[in-house]
């Protein structure tokens, strides 16, 4: 009897443990599963995906790498040559990374041609930056640039005489393997060393933004006096390139040489800017409302004016069509350019 009821009792405990637990687990399914699995390891995967992809995205965006100028005139395959290349002075050593050598264009060839030197990067770049250390520059000068050496050069920009020997610039960004500089048949054009550099995001060009128009770009000018020759015509005079020029010949003291721009139109003036190449004798500058009229003289200018810098008129008050400047003959004068500023 003691026997069963010990049985009988150890039967309700083994039956107590069975029912309290399947209370606790919940249940199972009918392959033992728990049915609550599935739940928690679809949510582990989500997590894992978006842990992954934030740690790549930081690393592609704002790496900040220290920003290396690259001065693509240090290369190897980097080669200068010049048209003119006085004594020793070779085009090379414009671009050999030493101060203390130069190029010149100048020397006996002083009055013979457009003096050129043109740098080979070796390969196609893009570029944004220039630099050059001049020994001597009397003129402005102009920038072409081309990858085909056997075709076009193109227009880069047109540079006045720079106000230091040393002188940095941005470009446009632009795509080349060859850069010409180029400047008139006078004066000096020597350099000790030429450096391009690639062009960088953190490099930004800007356009002059000068607001006034100049009325005189591209308009007709006529003269009285043979030029020079058939590079520089009057139409230089006008033409918006501060590297081409008008150049009569001199003539005889008791001559008149005059040039005369036509502005289309009449105007209402503010100021006239004349760039010279040189300036031998003192020059009348005087305006008039139609070609043949009688002329105002405006301006009474002496001679050996700076060449670096525009001669400025004030013409305000001042309303005309026709913009002389007029001097006596005998002597050598050119003129870069004549710009004409509306009221
Ligand atoms: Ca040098
Ligand atoms: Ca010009």
């Amino acid at each position: 009897m003691k026997k069963f009821m010990r049985k009988t009792i150890a039967v309700f405990i083994v039956l107590l443990i069975s029912i309290s637990c399947f209370a606790a687990c919940g249940g199972n399914d009918t392959e033992g599963n728990a049915t609550n699995k599935p739940a928690p390891s679809a949510t582990v995967k989500p997590s894992a995906t978006p842990t992954t992809e934030p740690t790549a995205t930081p690393e592609s965006t704002p790496t900040p790498e220290p920003v290396k100028v690259n001065d693509l005139t240090d290369g190897e395959n980097v080669k200068a040559e010049a048209n003119i290349e006085q004594d020793d002075y070779l085009a090379e050593l414009a671009i050999d990374n030493d101060d203390t050598t130069r190029w010149s264009g100048a020397g006996d060839a002083i009055d013979s041609e457009w003096k050129e030197i043109t740098i080979d990067l070796g390969a196609e770049y893009k570029i944004g930056e220039i630099s050059i250390f001049w020994e001597s520059i009397s003129n402005p000068y102009k920038i072409y640039y081309t990858s085909d050496k056997t075709g076009e050069w193109k227009d880069l920009m047109s540079r006045p005489v720079p106000a230091d020997l040393y002188e940095e610039f941005l470009i446009p960004a632009t795509t080349a393997r060859y850069i010409k500089l180029s400047s008139s048949d006078t004066g000096f054009f020597s350099i000790y060393e030429i450096e391009i550099i690639e062009h960088r995001e953190d490099m930004k060009y800007e356009e002059d933004t000068d607001e006034n128009v100049n009325i005189a770009l591209n308009k007709t000018v006529t003269t009285n006096t043979r030029i020079e020759n058939d590079t520089l015509g009057t139409e230089n005079a006008t033409d918006g390139d501060i590297s081409t020029r008008w150049a009569p010949m001199p003539g005889k003291p008791d001559d008149t040489i005059f040039i005369t721009v036509d502005l289309g139109q009449k105007y209402n003036l503010s100021s006239i800017e004349i760039l010279f190449e040189s300036c031998q004798s003192d020059f009348i500058i005087e305006v008039c409302d139609t070609a043949e009229g009688e002329y105002k003289v405006i301006e009474e200018g002496l001679a050996l004016v700076s060449t670096a810098e525009p001669y400025v008129i004030d013409a305000e008050g001042e309303s005309a069509q026709f913009i002389r400047y007029r001097r006596q003959g005998g002597v050598w004068g050119s003129i870069f350019e004549i710009v004409v500023y509306a009221a």
